[in-house]
């Protein structure tokens, strides 16, 4: 059985998206970042980086990234077309994917969520998390800006059918949602059309979240 760890309203919400597009058996188990579940010795010995999304294989894998994740079901299903057909488009959906999950994630909400982890002072002051803060919605901003060229007018898909990477999209446009930010209109319409998706509409019923 394939073992999934993830946190409800996380980044790995894109994972569990595709796992559920692609109508596949697996055990989800709850990683409770709040309670620091991430750096207990059992779940270090499946992923030292203390991050979820973990996916582990059948033979005992342990993917522990978006994107290794993201590849590894796209690849192991072309049936389900979730990476485009050639190689070239394939490459450039990989990119926007890092983009998503390393800039707009990575830099721009970790500084959001997180501010203390940037800072150096003991006790972070209101100011500092301000300024931390607002860093991170410039960059938050400027990525969605970025992605909203890839998108039609109707926001459909990144690419010419739904991939890996509308389900990266996804998750970052809805914590723009849960922080009250402003979405670019083809990013807004990109959200709107994902939640009409049965497995997002799963997903986030089953993540504790209603629409
Ligand atoms: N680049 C990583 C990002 C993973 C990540 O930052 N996950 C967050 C949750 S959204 C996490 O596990 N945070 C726990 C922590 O940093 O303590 C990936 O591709 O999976």
């Amino acid at each position: 059985m394939i073992n999934f760890y993830m946190t409800p309203g996380s980044c790995s919400t894109g994972i569990h998206i595709l796992l559920e597009e692609l109508e596949m058996v697996f055990s989800a188990n709850l990683v409770n970042l709040m309670a620091g579940d991430q750096y207990k010795p059992e779940f270090i010995a499946i992923n030292p980086k203390s991050t979820i999304p973990v996916l582990v294989l059948n033979d005992g894998t342990a993917l522990t990234s978006f994107q290794g994740i993201a590849w590894w079901l796209a690849t192991a299903h072309p049936k389900a077309g979730l990476l485009p057909e050639s190689i070239a488009d394939q490459a450039k959906a990989l990119d926007l994917m890092g983009y998503i999950v390393n800039q707009i994630h990575g830099a721009g909400f970790t500084r959001i969520f997180t501010p203390e982890v940037y800072c150096q002072e003991e006790t972070l002051s209101d100011a500092s998390k301000e300024t931390i803060q607002k860093k991170g919605e410039e960059i938050v901003s400027k990525g969605f800006m970025v992605v909203a060229e890839f998108l039609d007018q109707n926001g459909e898909y990144l690419a010419q059918q739904f991939t890996v990477v509308d389900a990266a999209l996804f998750y970052v446009e809805f914590w723009a949602d849960k922080t009250q930010m402003c979405l670019p209109p083809k990013c807004k319409a990109h959200y709107e059309s994902m939640k009409q998706r049965s497995a997002v509409r799963q997903v986030l019923a089953e993540e504790g979240y209603r629409y």
